[in-house]
Formats: C-alpha cells, sequence, structure tokens
C-alpha cells in the first residue's frame, strides 16, 4: 500500500516541492516511460477519496476521458466540505463551453446545473455541511431537461436545452472559465470528494438510489472511479476514506 502512494506521488510532478529539481540520475528516456505509463494507467480508487485541503486557484484533479459526443449525462460523486460560498463539485468545459456540464453550489441554499452555459437552480435540497452528501445530476439532449439529486432527494426536472457534448476536459477542485483554465480561488472547492462516476446515459431513479446506498450499481462507463485515469496537479492528496466511528 504504501509503495503504492509512494509511487503516486511520484507520477505527479507537481507535489514535488517547489524548487526541488528532480535530479535526472536516470536516462531521460526511461524517466518518460515512467510518466506516460503513470498518465495512461486507470487506478481503482475503491475506498479512497481526493482531499483538497486549501484554497487555491491550481489544486485540482484532470479527469481522463475519451467520451465524444454525448447526447446525455449522469454524474454521481460524493462530497464532504465546510465551504459556504461558491464552490464547484464538477466542472466540465468543452472548446465551445466554459460551463459544458457544471455542478456548482451557490452561496445561497442552491445547487446549480449548467449544461452548455445555460443554468439552472434547484432550491431546498438541504445542503448541509460537514457531512458526505450523495450528488447526481442528469441531463439529455433530447429533452434538454436537468434534474439534481441530493442523498436520493430529486429536484424538479428543468429545461436547460444545450447540445451534445464533445471533446470534455474535467476537473475536480476547481472551476473552469475557460477550456481547461482561468481558474477561480473563491470558487474552488475545498474538502473530500469520492466515488466519482460518469455515464453516458440518464439514470433511473432506482439506479441512483442503488448509487446513494453504495449498493450494486453499474460503474460510469465514461468515469469509473474503480478505473480511473487521473493527472493530480498541486496539493490534492490520495487518501483512505474512513468511515465514521459508530
Ligand atoms: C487520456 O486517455 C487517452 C486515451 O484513452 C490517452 O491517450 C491519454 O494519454 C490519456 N491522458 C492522460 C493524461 O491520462
Ligand atoms: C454525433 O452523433 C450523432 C448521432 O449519432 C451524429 O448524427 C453526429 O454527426 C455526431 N457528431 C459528431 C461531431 O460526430
Ligand atoms: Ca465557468
Amino acid at each position: 500500500m504504501r509503495k503504492r502512494h509512494h509511487f503516486k506521488t511520484q507520477c505527479s510532478s507537481s507535489l514535488r516541492p517547489q524548487g526541488t529539481k528532480p535530479s535526472f540520475k536516470m536516462p531521460f528516456l526511461l524517466l518518460f516511460m515512467m510518466l506516460s505509463a503513470c498518465a495512461a494507467s486507470p487506478q481503482d480508487l475503491s475506498g479512497k477519496m481526493f482531499t483538497f485541503p486549501q484554497e487555491t486557484n491550481t489544486a485540482r484533479v484532470m479527469l481522463n476521458t475519451s467520451a465524444d459526443n454525448l447526447s446525455a449525462v449522469t454524474v454521481c460523486l460524493r462530497s464532504f466540505t465546510d465551504l459556504s460560498r461558491d464552490h464547484s463539485l464538477f466542472s466540465l468545459a468543452t472548446p465551445s463551453s466554459d460551463n459544458g456540464f457544471l455542478i456548482f453550489k451557490g452561496n445561497s441554499d442552491k445547487i446549480s446545473l449548467y449544461v452548455d452555459n445555460k443554468q439552472v437552480d434547484y432550491l431546498g435540497l438541504g445542503y448541509e455541511l460537514n457531512v458526505w452528501h450523495s450528488i447526481c445530476s442528469t441531463w439529455d439532449v433530447e429533452s434538454g431537461l436537468g434534474q439534481m439529486w441530493l442523498n436520493g432527494k430529486s429536484s424538479p426536472r428543468k429545461f436547460l436545452g444545450g447540445s451534445r457534448i464533445s471533446q470534455p476536459i474535467v476537473i475536480l477542485g476547481q472551476e473552469q472559465d475557460s477550456y481547461g483554465g482561468r481558474f477561480d480561488a473563491k470558487q474552488s472547492f475545498i474538502g473530500m470528494i469520492s466515488d466519482v462516476h460518469m455515464w453516458d446515459y440518464v439514470l433511473s431513479p432506482c439506479e441512483i438510489q442503488s448509487y446513494v446506498d453504495n449498493l450494486n450499481f453499474t460503474p460510469g462507463n465514461v468515469l469509473n472511479w474503480r478505473a480511473l485515469t487521473f493527472d493530480v496537479i498541486g496539493r490534492v492528496l490520495i487518501e483512505n476514506r474512513l468511515l465514521t466511528c459508530h
């Protein structure tokens, strides 16, 4: 376990303390091959979480997906925070739309979904601080409707419109205001995120409930927490997700 972790941190050049240059004892080609192997191999993050421990406009996790031309989306994740300010929970940008599919917590009691830069707000779902939440959002191009689920409780279905999602860049921890960039520390996420899955179809309410209850559910076919390819940039830790003591 420790070894794997050690290896992981080596994968992420940005985790190196600033100012310490890696010593190039190893032939460059070998180093390069190691780095690309790190980036390309999916990891099973079951029982783990990403910890975002401080406010920055840089720390983030980039999730690799080859999905293209999506006509529907479901994203589910679990999060834990004490932020009452704005923060991004899931930021997907496309070349034409920085808020291609964005789950965003506003500073009042609302959770917003953006698709293709259009926004709808869902009120009164009860987003408490300092507890784990299961958050799922769905949308499909045919109806243009989006829906938010918090801990199995659903919002109304609201109209967003939008068009098919192509060439997505998916980022946790920061909110994209351009394709892959322009982050704002005041919209960054501080806390923990786990169990991120994304499907290219709309999950049924029963499937969402299975996710919430962590029962047998079909893992995401676009992003799968049990086989995730990602890059960590800045201070984001992969930690064991400890269950609370009963
Ligand atoms: C992302 O996935 C593609 C194809 O699946 C691969 O070629 C690329 O190297 C991956 N990038 C990262 C950063 O993992
Ligand atoms: C996306 O998929 C639809 C339906 O299969 C197809 O008509 C369209 O040409 C595709 N667009 C691109 C850019 O591949
Ligand atoms: Ca944005």
